[in-house]
């Protein structure tokens, strides 16, 4: 049958390109939408724009008699030396255990806090590379000034005017050269002049090589063996080139290109020669040619995916505009694509295959120290800098996170051995990139599990077997494995005897008050979140070993470790909801809450970003995990004595959106959304408190979440649209199990979706709520489709095809 709606949507596009001709574009020509812009210079570092290759990183402050790019350099962490886990702890254990069963929390604390903690109990800080500092002589005052990040194009440009000459300046980090690039252009010959410096707050020298080369290099913060080098060369079109003590002067030339290399020896056996072959390369290829790559390199991710959420009245105001009318109350759609595509563009940049995962503050810190070392929590942070990976088309952004669980393998195991006498591998909240696994203030044996849940998305968005099979499976049972080990029966006289339970056990950075003491405590035994992890993990593991079972000539893979799994996923205690107040409890028992506002939501990873509870498949759960956001609350405190500026906690908002797109109030999510961009972002639409990536990463997920859903093996059409989107379109957003997909709607009702399979699969489709399916096309005949009593249709796809789907 050929597909009517098709034919009627062609005919009414046709038209609408023929009004568009006549009337031309409603869309403003000059500024690209996808633009932060300012008309001023950045005061301070907050303001400043980033830019990154995954690795090299720079923050732009677009002065116009100075300009300042401060630096990084993706594996500039202080090495601790070899972390080792307390002696004491592995024969203190049973001890802890007992005492918890018993209800004697303090004493438990107290052998925990002397016991636990690993040698030594913090890692150290990520630190900056240090500042590119540019001088030019034409003065302060311009006119037409003007600073912006290019999404679409990866960048900066600064531009202005002083007397009848335009100023420009271009900067990119190139991931094809590996170079930092500075592109210097004037309108007028003869007009670029300037002087170029490096410097860093402490342990540097810098000097001049050859009379176009300045060198900055040194040891970091107390540290004995990492060094770096940094290597940065001009080259100017006409004028002159000279050296002045260390720095390099450029006397009236019609261009200046400069390119910076950064290299440490935590790569490279000899920084400096790294750095000074990927000049030389740089400078034989030349600007246009590396302009040219990074485009294509840059715009082959960025474009993958696309977002229009409608004109509104902000649309033409400079970035830090927009952000202040949302603090005062406006809705800013187009403000919603920025921040969502300023996401995907921050995951690009400082995520990228080969390099380091995304840190605290993804790649940019200016701090020798900085805020909680800028490392890699596991309580919450790291994970969501890659919940947007796969969903918003990054996938292979997603790999260095997986890299990085690879090389916490062996480290991990030592400890799961010597500190819990368990197989498998373990890591606690933090890491850093020398492979730190042992306790840090707070036993939480729980890092390891949750970010096994990473491989195996990756496996579930791509379905890539080989993947599956060669890396995501082995994380993923050894991470099992530590816990089959490290779980005990709970004994006679506790919540839930005889049920197979963690302990010591820890919802993350929140207390408890029980009954008997009124103190606040913070260990006991199976808290929610351990639960739902390892109820994660163990499904997920046997899901795998089922499908790498299928491809076996004889069936057969892993079968007496799934039978182990399945026997302890029927022994866990089940998730318990208050007879109080009817939420999910966070712990096993119904203890008192002294922070009821605290802005960690652990227990609610069973609905994001797991997928224990589900809205239709465990109903009663979802009803209770609602009822704890709600109680909650959607502010989120740090400490209700801190500085407020702690307060904001955007990763907070952006969980508590993503749990409220799954229990599919829209209205609910962008609520969070809005507070977000009103009380949570940094003028440069970074994160606020100290900046914390992590914001920036949990909201564009959730924006991908209210839009398309694959959690609950369907695939779920606009089930959070907030009504303030009203009408828009998204394409290449991906699905579990091999999709892309692309929605259009209009006053808030679905019109039309496209999938396009990497697989042949059956499509379980669930059109927005209130909504039907009217027609599936494939190459321009209608499929068959099956009416499903819970309002999805299920229907066949054929790899590598597209599928339309109207809705109505
Ligand atoms: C966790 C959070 C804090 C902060 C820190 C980096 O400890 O509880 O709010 O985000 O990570």
């Amino acid at each position: 049958m050929v597909c009517f709606h098709r034919i009627f949507r062609l005919l009414v596009c046709c038209l609408a390109i023929v009004v568009a001709e006549a009337y031309g574009s409603l869309a403003g020509a000059e500024a690209s939408p996808l633009t932060v812009w300012y008309c001023q210079p950045a005061q301070e570092w907050v303001e400043a724009l980033p830019i990154g290759n995954g690795r090299l990183g720079g923050m732009v402050f677009g002065g116009v008699g100075e300009e300042h790019v401060q630096l990084n350099d993706d594996t500039l962490w202080a090495s601790g030396g070899k972390s080792r886990v307390n002696p004491e702890g592995l024969k203190a254990l049973p001890e802890i255990r007992r005492l918890l069963f018993a209800g004697k929390n303090d004493e438990a604390d107290k052998l925990i806090f002397d016991a636990m903690n690993g040698i030594p109990a913090n890692i150290k800080s990520y630190e900056t590379l240090g500042d590119l500092l540019l001088t030019f002589s034409d003065g302060e005052k311009a006119a037409d000034y003007r600073r912006e990040l290019d999404l679409d194009t990866g960048i900066v440009t600064v531009s202005y005017r002083i007397g009848g000459a335009t100023f420009t300046r271009e900067f990119f980090s190139s991931a094809v050269d590996q170079v930092l690039v500075v592109r210097l252009t004037c309108d007028k010959p003869g007009r670029v002049s300037l002087v170029a410096a490096l410097d860093r707050p402490q342990n540097f020298t810098t000097e001049i090589v050859v009379p176009d080369t300045l060198t900055m290099h040194g040891k970091l913060n107390g540290d004995p063996v990492m060094k770096y080098q940094a290597q940065l060369n001009v080259v100017p079109k006409g004028g002159v080139l000279s050296a002045k003590g260390d720095r390099l002067v450029v006397d009236k030339a019609d261009a200046a290109t400069i390119y910076l290399a950064c290299a440490t020896t935590y790569r490279h056996k000899e920084p400096a020669a790294t750095c000074e072959r990927q000049i030389q390369a740089a400078v034989a290829k030349g600007f246009g040619a590396i302009r040219r790559d990074h485009l294509a390199d840059y715009q082959e991710l960025f474009r993958r995916v696309k977002l229009d959420l409608g004109a509104g009245p902000n649309d033409d105001l400079p970035t830090d505009e927009r952000l202040a009318a949302v603090a005062k109350g406006a809705d800013d759609p187009g403000l919603a694509v920025l921040y969502f595509q300023f996401g995907r563009y921050l995951l690009m940049s400082s995520s990228r295959p080969g390099c380091l995962p995304a840190n605290l503050q993804g790649l940019w810190n200016y701090h020798i120290k900085a805020p909680w070392n800028s490392d890699y929590h596991t309580n919450i942070n790291l994970q969501m800098n890659y919940w947007p990976a796969e969903v918003c088309n990054l996938a292979e952004c997603h790999l260095p996170l997986i890299d990085l669980m690879d090389s916490l393998v062996p480290s991990g195991s030592k400890t799961a051995e010597e500190l819990y006498g368990a197989r498998g591998w373990v890591m606690h909240h933090k890491t850093d990139v020398w492979g730190y696994t042992v306790v840090s203030y707070s036993i939480w044996p729980m890092g390891a599990a949750w970010l096994c849940q990473h491989p195996y998305e990756h496996y579930l968005f791509s379905g890539d077997k080989e993947f599956l099979a060669e890396r995501a499976y082995p994380l993923m049972k050894g991470g099992a494995r530590f816990l089959l080990d490290f779980m005990v029966e709970a004994p006679e006289g506790t919540a839930v005897a005889g049920r197979l339970v963690t302990a010591p056990s820890y919802s993350p950075e929140n207390q408890f008050r029980t009954t008997a003491s009124g103190q606040r405590f913070s260990y006991t035994y199976a808290a929610t979140m351990d639960i739902e992890l390892i109820h994660d993990l163990f499904t997920n593991c046997i899901e795998a070993i089922d499908i790498l079972a299928a491809d076996m000539p004889d069936r057969k893979f892993d079968g007496e470790f799934r039978a182990e799994l399945v026997g302890a996923l029927k022994r866990l205690p089940p998730l318990q909801i208050s007879k109080r107040t009817g939420a999910l409890q966070e712990w096993i028992e119904d203890y008192d809450e002294p922070q009821p506002r605290n802005r960690h939501i652990s227990h609610a990873f069973g609905l994001y970003p797991g997928r224990m509870i589900t809205l239709r498949g465990a109903p009663e759960l979802a009803q209770a995990i609602r009822t704890s956001l709600t109680l909650r609350g959607d502010s989120c405190p740090y400490d209700e004595q801190a500085d407020p500026i702690y307060n904001h906690c955007g990763w907070s908002k952006a969980w508590k959106a993503l749990a409220w797109s799954r229990l599919e109030d829209g209205d609910h999510a962008y609520r969070l959304f809005k507070s977000l961009l009103a009380l949570g972002t940094h003028p440069n639409l970074f994160n606020s408190g100290p900046f914390q990536v992590d914001g920036n990463f949990g909201a564009t997920a959730a924006i991908a979440e209210m839009l398309v859903q694959s959690h609950a093996d369907e695939i779920a059409l606009l089930p959070a649209l907030p009504s303030v989107w009203s009408n828009g379109k998204v394409q290449g957003l991906r699905g579990r199990g091999g999709l892309e997909v692309d929605v259009t709607w209009k006053n808030g009702r679905g019109t039309e979706a496209v999938l396009r399979v990497s697989g042949d699969r059956l499509v379980k489709l669930r059109p927005p709520k209130g909504q039907q399916v009217a027609e599936v096309c494939g190459d321009g005949r209608t499929v068959a489709s099956q009416a499903n009593s819970d309002g999805t249709v299920t229907f066949e796809v054929n790899q590598g095809n597209r599928y339309e789907i109207t809705l109505k």
